[in-house]
């Protein structure tokens, strides 16, 4: 089995309801443990001008490979309705492989531990709330990577659903 975390984030069509709707099945797949699910957190948009996105981390154990629970989350996105329109605009479910165990893996369409982890702070502050203890792959602390922000900054992640 393999120790994963997820990110999930959604600005349109309902987010909070696209969020709980992915954890939802997620959790019902019989090849999926789920050990925590972070509070749901109301972000500013990173990227061009767009509404608030819905963020949560999640921490499963999977029997799947790392390209399996890919292809799972990119079918899951396809289910709940996700068109692929810009690269960085508004979406209505995005799930995205943070980490798999200490795996490093850099290829043209999937690289793992997820690029932007370390720069936003819509996923290091629910990865932070579920495993405040976790080291990267690097050797960093996530509560090392957090330390960089300032607090006003931390405080535009607001905690709306625990
Ligand atoms: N995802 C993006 C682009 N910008 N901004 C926030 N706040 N949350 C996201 O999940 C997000 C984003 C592309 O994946
Ligand atoms: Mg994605
Ligand atoms: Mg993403």
């Amino acid at each position: 089995m393999s120790s994963v975390f997820l990110a999930l984030g959604s600005n349109l069509d309902a987010p909070k309801q696209q969020i709980l709707s992915a954890i939802a099945a997620l959790e019902k797949d019989p090849r999926i443990t789920v050990h925590a699910v972070s509070s749901l957190y109301q972000t500013p948009a990173m990227g061009p001008p767009q509404d608030d996105y819905i963020n949560a981390v999640m921490h499963l154990s999977t029997a799947y490979s790392a390209r399996e629970l890919l292809a799972l989350c990119l079918g899951l996105e396809k289910q709940q309705g996700r068109i692929r329109i810009e690269p960085w605009g508004p979406r209505c479910i995005d799930i995205d492989i943070l980490l798999y165990d200490d795996m490093q893996y850099q290829e043209k369409d999937f690289i793992v531990p997820h690029p932007g982890l370390k720069e936003r702070l819509f996923v290091l502050v629910p990865l932070y709330e579920i495993a405040p203890q976790w080291i990267l792959p690097d050797g960093t602390a996530i509560a090392t990577v957090l330390q960089r922000f300032g607090d006003e900054e931390i405080t535009l992640i607001r905690r709306i659903l625990s």
